[in-house]
């Protein structure tokens, strides 16, 4: 055999016989692209984690902006007095003709039902009747659970700066991420519309 057969012969081998992966290699490509997935996927999760926080937070911020809405509306309307808008315990209802116990100074669930006094953040909410004792807000009322705003709390705070204006806190907590809660907080202030001359 010529040295240009030999040649030849090579040359032909690596033309058509196109080197296959080995199997070091396969399994180093399988790797690199085993991390490419999980990273993707952790991406992917990251985003909808994130997507469903931030729809959580705006829902929260909707709750804060409604609830400051129906303290206004409540003035307004002149549903309750001025001086009646307080925490449970430091209601004045002197002379009202609407009594209310006021909101609640815990966090309750949200829902959309008032329950008795129709207003939303007081202890009667989402109670179907008085229960055993008769009295609306307390702890054997039946409750109704289907009423409720899952994964959102709310606590309303009064405080009287002078004897026509009031400081209303709002906090809502909702779902952060891995179980936390996150808060959002609302400040608004609240004059007496009542003493205004028009
Ligand atoms: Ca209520």
């Amino acid at each position: 055999m010529s040295n240009n057969e030999t040649r030849l012969s090579h040359e032909k081998k690596s033309e058509n016989g196109e080197r296959g992966f080995t199997l070091v290699e396969a399994v180093i490509a399988i790797f690199i692209m085993t991390i490419g997935l999980i990273g993707t996927a952790a991406a992917i999760t990251y985003a909808l984690e994130f997507s469903a926080i931030s729809r959580n937070v705006t829902k929260a911020k909707l709750v804060v902006v409604a609830s400051i809405e129906e303290i206004e509306s409540l003035r307004n309307s002149r549903r309750l007095d001025f001086k009646q808008f307080a925490n449970a315990g430091a209601v004045d209802n002197t002379d009202s003709p609407n009594q209310f116990l006021g909101f609640a100074d815990r966090f309750l669930e949200v829902s959309n039902l008032p329950g008795a006094d129709g207003v939303n953040g007081t202890p009667d909410d989402i109670s179907v009747n008085p229960g055993a004792d008769g009295i609306y807000g307390t702890d054997d009322d039946p409750i109704d659970a289907a009423r409720i705003r899952q994964g959102y709390q709310r606590k309303i705070e009064i405080t009287n700066l002078s004897a026509t204006l009031k400081k209303i806190v709002v906090r809502v907590r909702y779902s952060s991420s891995a179980g936390k809660l996150g808060e959002i907080v609302g400040v608004s202030y609240l004059n007496d519309e009542t003493r205004v001359t028009r």
